[in-house]
């Protein structure tokens, strides 16, 4: 077993449930300690209640477990952030802070903190969209990604800070709920389609956004945590690809297993938020820099869900 003291923030959520499973595989579960503003609904191993904003608070969790990494994953996603655009600002930002100046400060060696494909806007080239290109985000959850991603650079530039970053496109996974983003129509729409037979979607028909199966995000989250320093070239954030679809597609990969399902279109305010994001993304440097590579399409992410969620809904009547 690896012998690294791990910590996750934000190990309730959509991401950290199915990341601290998979991180306690690999290193035992009293070296991976979760922690959330809450305890979980189903406690698996060291626990510690945290908010990411009380900088105190956390530097004492993390010398209690004498910590060495940190996956950051609190934050406010898109949908909920353009309703408290203030407080957003200040989690997304002062949150990384917190974690940036542990590490600066010499209390931890290696950090992890997701971007999105969110750091593009409405003038990015939408289709394969590159790694290096226009960024003009007019999202308030895009701008602090798009800060954030600078500030990363910046600590690893100015103070030889261990980070590493991945701008994950929308996750769907089976083993955890979504919390507030555009993209999470793409998990409900399954629930949906097993228990109810039609799902109304929030985006129009039209919206192709770039997605990914959890399974592949966690490897290649692990991934980049585990390549040596000098293969990860770019310490502000690596675009990475899974698939591409829209509404109508993935309601289609359904109907390969339920026929009869249907799916109507009601946008909202999200509409806008999707519209102003990449189509497809060129994922080329994480490819030739630590070797990652995708493993789903979205049929094969279908079928997956389908078994996983059908079996679910089967032992839960
Ligand atoms: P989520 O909303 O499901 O989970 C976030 C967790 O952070 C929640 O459990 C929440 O309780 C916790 N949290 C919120 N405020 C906190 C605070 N002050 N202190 C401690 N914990 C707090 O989000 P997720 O989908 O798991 O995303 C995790 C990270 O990945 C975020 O940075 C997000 O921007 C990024 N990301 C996610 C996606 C996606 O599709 N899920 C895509 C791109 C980037
Ligand atoms: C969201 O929709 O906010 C997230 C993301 C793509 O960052 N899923």
């Amino acid at each position: 077993m690896k012998s690294e003291a791990i910590l996750i923030i934000g190990s309730n959520g959509q991401i950290g449930t199915e990341l601290a499973e998979s991180l306690r595989g690999i290193y035992g579960t009293n070296n991976v300690v979760c922690s959330d503003l809450k305890l979980p609904a189903i406690e698996t191993g060291p626990f510690e209640i945290i908010d990411i904003l009380d900088r105190n608070g956390v530097y004492a969790i993390i010398k209690k477990y004498n910590i060495t990494q940190v996956y950051l994953l609190a934050a406010m996603l898109s949908a909920t952030a353009e309703k408290n655009p203030k407080f957003a600002w200040d989690l997304n930002m002062q949150g990384l802070f917190n974690i940036l100046d542990a590490a600066k400060e010499g209390l931890i060696k290696k950090v992890y903190w997701p971007s999105s494909i969110a750091v593009f806007g409405p003038t990015t080239p939408s289709i394969l969209t590159p790694q290096y290109t226009v960024m003009e985000p007019n999202t308030i959850y895009g701008i602090s990604k798009q800060a954030g991603e600078r500030f990363c650079e910046y600590y690893f530039q100015k103070y030889n800070v261990d980070v590493r970053s991945i701008r994950y496109p929308g996750l769907i996974g089976h083993k955890s709920a979504p919390g507030g983003g555009t993209t999470d129509y793409a998990v409900h729409i399954y629930h949906e389609a097993i228990k109810n037979g039609k799902y109304t979607c929030f985006l129009n028909e039209q919206t192709t956004l770039p997605m990914m199966y959890m399974p592949d995000a966690l490897r290649a989250t692990i991934s980049i945590m585990e390549a040596p320093a000098e293969n990860v070239k770019i310490r502000s954030s690596y675009n990475i690809a899974g698939m591409s679809f829209n509404p109508l597609e993935i309601a289609a990969s359904i109907q390969k297993h339920i026929p009869n399902f249907t799916i109507d279109f009601a946008p909202d305010f999200r509409q806008a938020i999707a519209d102003s994001w990449p189509k497809s993304i060129d994922d080329a440097e994480a490819r030739q820099d630590w070797f990652w590579k995708n493993e789903f399409d979205l049929q094969k992410m279908t079928d997956d869900m389908m078994l996983n969620l059908t079996k679910l809904y089967k032992q839960s009547v």
